[in-house]
């Protein structure tokens, strides 16, 4: 099976966040987000700049923030065009479709005015798809289903992911892949992004597990690796974020060299 680069799968995507990812990713040569969770937004802001060179996305958890603010969005927006990357809101939406659509667009956090990406379970059924679709296509965002979890006794397994895939397959003008812990489908138009990225961890004590952007990319056969606290906690965040910059690129390259 030919392995395809990210300028390919880029040129094959008609989803217009994947196809800009996959761009983002080729032009930077990084296949790493970074899960900034910190709880302080000024915080956030200062890591996103200093970490934005090095990353294709920044993910966030932004009801974790003490000081939310619509400041804090407008510099957000202006810190991922500086960089030129993409904003994941880490929402994991899982109601019926109408509160889900209520969550994404009203509130305090209005997501769908910034988030280029969110991602939603998919226990509801695809209700839950349909009704963040209502609003996020028009607006030409995109959707991730967690069609996985990097968590210790996840439910996420077997009949419930190929029920992921199939979900995704039939809402593809929204939905651009996977949250995942290893490649669910061949269809080179869906990304697949996998958390539970560390080196040298193996995770913590309230049940995460960790694989290295090795194992990841090239035996999972992820796209993206998704980082956090192997960042955040690191003595060195920025001289940090480039090393998994480079393992996460460099197992990317090894693929290609492989296969091609
Ligand atoms: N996350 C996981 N596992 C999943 C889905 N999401 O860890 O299956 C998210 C967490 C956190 C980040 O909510 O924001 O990815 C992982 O952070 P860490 O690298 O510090 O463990």
């Amino acid at each position: 099976k030919k392995m395809l680069t990210y300028q390919q799968r880029a040129a094959l995507c008609t989803h217009p966040v994947a196809k800009r990812l996959f761009t983002i990713m080729h032009e930077k040569r990084s296949n790493l987000a970074f899960s900034v969770d910190v709880t302080s937004a000024t915080q956030l802001l200062q890591f996103a700049d200093d970490i934005g060179p090095y990353i294709c996305l920044l993910k966030t958890h932004v009801d974790i923030l003490e000081d939310f603010s619509q400041d804090f969005v407008t510099r957000l927006q202006a810190t991922a065009k500086k960089h030129n990357f993409l904003i994941f809101e880490d929402r994991k939406f899982a109601d019926i479709g109408q509160t889900v659509l209520k969550q994404y667009i009203s509130g305090l956090y209005r997501i769908c005015d910034w988030a280029h990406i969110v991602n939603a379970h998919i226990v509801p059924g695809p209700g839950v798809i349909h009704g963040l679709s209502k609003v996020g296509v028009p607006k030409e965002r995109g959707c991730l289903l967690i069609g996985q979890m990097s968590s210790q006794g996840s439910l996420a397994t077997g009949e419930y992911t190929t029920a992921a895939v199939k979900m995704a397959e039939e809402n593809s003008n929204f939905v651009m892949g996977f949250i995942c812990q290893g490649s669910l489908t061949d269809d080179p138009r869906f990304i697949h992004m996998a958390p539970g990225v560390q080196l040298g961890g193996s995770g913590d004590q309230l049940g995460q597990q960790y694989n290295s952007p090795a194992q990841m990319v090239t035996e999972k056969r992820v796209d993206v690796i998704i980082v956090g606290r192997g960042i955040l906690n690191a003595e060195d965040p920025v001289a940090t974020a480039k090393l998994y910059q480079h393992a996460g690129f460099e197992a990317y390259e090894n693929l290609s060299n492989n296969l091609c």
